[in-house]
């Protein structure tokens, strides 16, 4: 098996410190962030920015500033803007990350629940316009991917020349799609050939998606903005700490777990 991608998710855009206290607003935070993730063993950083108060922001200048803070510090590290920002947001204020033409960014290929009344809107235009600015700004597109049909969308545009292959897939299980080792198989067994996947378990369900992801072959995310805890009833107190128990994992799984230079091979970069 290929060595392990690891991903840390480290900010979100809709956990906050109410949940865990070391949920990262500042670019300092942020950083520091970044690199207990990266010195755990994260090869790619999935970055949402905030304001200095939380507010999420896909503001550019704010983006610059903390990608600049975490290649100080984590010189290697693939960093990977969100598209997706938060609920609400417009497309333009959502572009504005892939204007710095980072290595990659995600691609959110459909419209999907968030709970409650909110609903994380992503129109067939909306998709096919973010596929064609990343392709015009060469950055890598991470799909993400919350339900199976999300992924059908990804091959249909990737036919019509929105989207370049091999692809590479974020499965996020748990948040539309159930949770389970069923659903991923199936998710797994419905992208094209030589497209590459990493999976994150939401809440409760990170570690368990972990755990399939190891021993399926495919990839971690793991990080705040998916679930702030260790374990039951106990706050992870870096994103580092949630990292290491992947690594932890994946040692006593028989996976090697990749470095930046190995994870830019294996994702085309
Ligand atoms: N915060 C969600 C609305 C992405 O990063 O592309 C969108 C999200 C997906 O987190
Ligand atoms: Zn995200």
């Amino acid at each position: 098996m290929e060595k392990l991608i690891i991903t840390a998710a480290i900010c979100g855009a809709e956990v906050t410190k109410e949940h865990n206290p070391a949920v990262p607003y500042t670019v300092e935070e942020i950083g520091r962030e970044a690199e207990f993730a990266y010195k755990a063993g994260a090869s790619l950083i999935h970055l949402h920015v905030r304001e200095d108060d939380g507010t999420p922001t896909q503001d550019k200048a704010r983006f610059k500033a903390c990608i600049d803070e975490i290649k100080r510090r984590c010189p290697d590290v693939i960093i990977q803007p969100s598209t997706g920002g938060a609920v609400g947001m417009t497309d333009l204020e959502r572009l504005q990350p892939t204007e710095l033409s980072p290595e990659m960014a995600t691609l959110d290929c459909g419209t999907c629940n968030f709970g409650g009344d909110e609903v994380f809107v992503n129109t067939e235009n909306t998709i096919k316009n973010f596929g064609k600015l990343m392709i015009e700004r060469g950055v890598k597109p991470e799909i993400e991917v919350f339900d199976k049909g999300m992924i059908d969308y990804a091959i249909k545009y990737a036919k019509q020349g929105f989207i370049k292959e091999p692809m590479h897939f974020d499965f996020v299980m748990g948040v539309q799609i159930a949770a389970t080792a069923r659903d991923l198989a199936f998710m797994v067994d419905s992208i094209p050939q030589g497209s590459t996947w990493t999976v994150a378990g939401v809440g409760r369900h990170q570690f368990p998606m972990a755990a399939l992801g190891i021993v399926m072959g495919g990839h971690v995310r793991v990080g705040f903005e998916d679930n702030v805890y260790l374990e039951k009833g106990v706050l992870a107190k870096s994103n580092g700490e949630l990292v290491e128990k992947v690594v932890k994992m994946a040692n006593l799984l028989g996976r090697e777990i990749a470095n930046p230079a190995e994870a830019r091979k294996i994702l085309g970069l």
